[in-house]
């Protein structure tokens, strides 16, 4: 909270409502915080912070992708000296301000107008100023506030490494280590599944195996005999949304071979 007004003579109380999405549903609830008061003792400020009850108040949210044909609501701004009457002008100022995010000068309900990508802009840092409309006095001190871009899964997990070319050597134990792969996905790490990775093959069994976590290939069997067979075509996938159904695949092909050891002993043509 960034307090840029230094005219502060009594405590002030600004009212900012949010509407906070949730997650994957179109359920809304709202809240109602009471900001941080300031207050002059002994010329100096201090600033006290009320517990937040677990929501992120500075906050609004608005779905990424946004694909309907109206503007998408994010929330309301609202100063508790607001009566009603109109005389109240709220401006928004900052990062989309008046191109992406529109603001009602008189309710405060701001709205998304287009369609944003958290893969590309993850928040949008704004202000907040209310003011009375005839006289141009500010009614509240400026407030900062964050407009988060809520993600969607919308991207797969890809490899970027792959295709991958590798070696092991025939007769190796069973769960030698043969590669580790490793599949990136653009989502949101810090919620939900989105980018949660689960790995699986989808070809070279029962020859070889993938760790469904780490994406470490190992070998399957013992005895594998480069004389019988030497090269194996590897079809590893990786799913996101934790491997659920529903979720977005991508696969890479790990070629492998196997390398000669010593274990054939030389035998005489037997002469008839
Ligand atoms: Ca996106
Ligand atoms: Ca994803
Ligand atoms: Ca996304
Ligand atoms: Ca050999």
């Amino acid at each position: 909270m960034k307090i840029t007004s230094t005219s502060c003579i009594c405590p002030v109380l600004v009212c900012l409502c949010f509407v906070q999405r949730c997650y994957g549903t179109a359920h809304h609830g709202s809240i109602k915080v009471t900001r941080n008061q300031t207050k002059h003792i002994e010329g100096e400020t201090e600033v006290h912070h009320r517990p937040k009850r677990g929501w992120v108040w500075n906050q609004f949210f608005v779905l990424e992708e946004h694909m309907g044909p109206d503007p998408q609501y994010v929330g309301k701004l609202h100063s508790n000296s607001d009566k009603g009457d109109g005389s109240v002008k709220y401006i928004l100022t900052g990062e989309g301000a008046g191109t992406i995010f529109i603001i009602d000068d008189t309710t405060g309900d701001i709205h998304s107008t287009k369609s944003l990508d958290r893969e590309k802009k993850t928040h949008y840092v704004l202000h907040a100023q209310a003011i009375d409309r005839w006289t141009n006095k500010p009614l509240e001190p400026e407030s900062e506030f964050i407009i988060k871009v809520q993600d969607i899964n919308d991207n797969a997990p890809k490899f970027t490494d792959g295709p991958y070319i590798v070696t092991v050597p025939e007769m190796s134990d069973m769960g030698t280590s043969v590669l580790q792969v490793t599949a990136t996905d653009a989502d949101d790490p810090t919620y939900g599944n989105s980018a949660r990775v689960v790995y699986s093959i989808l070809q070279g069994q029962p020859y070889f195996s993938v760790d469904p976590k780490t994406g470490v290939i190992r070998t399957a069997l013992h005895n594998m005999d480069r004389e019988a067979r030497e090269h194996y075509s590897v079809v590893i996938q990786a799913k996101d949304m934790a491997g659920q159904v529903g979720g977005l695949s991508g696969s890479t092909t790990v070629n492998i071979t196997l390398t000669d050891v010593n274990d054939n002993p030389p035998r005489f043509p037997q002469s008839m």
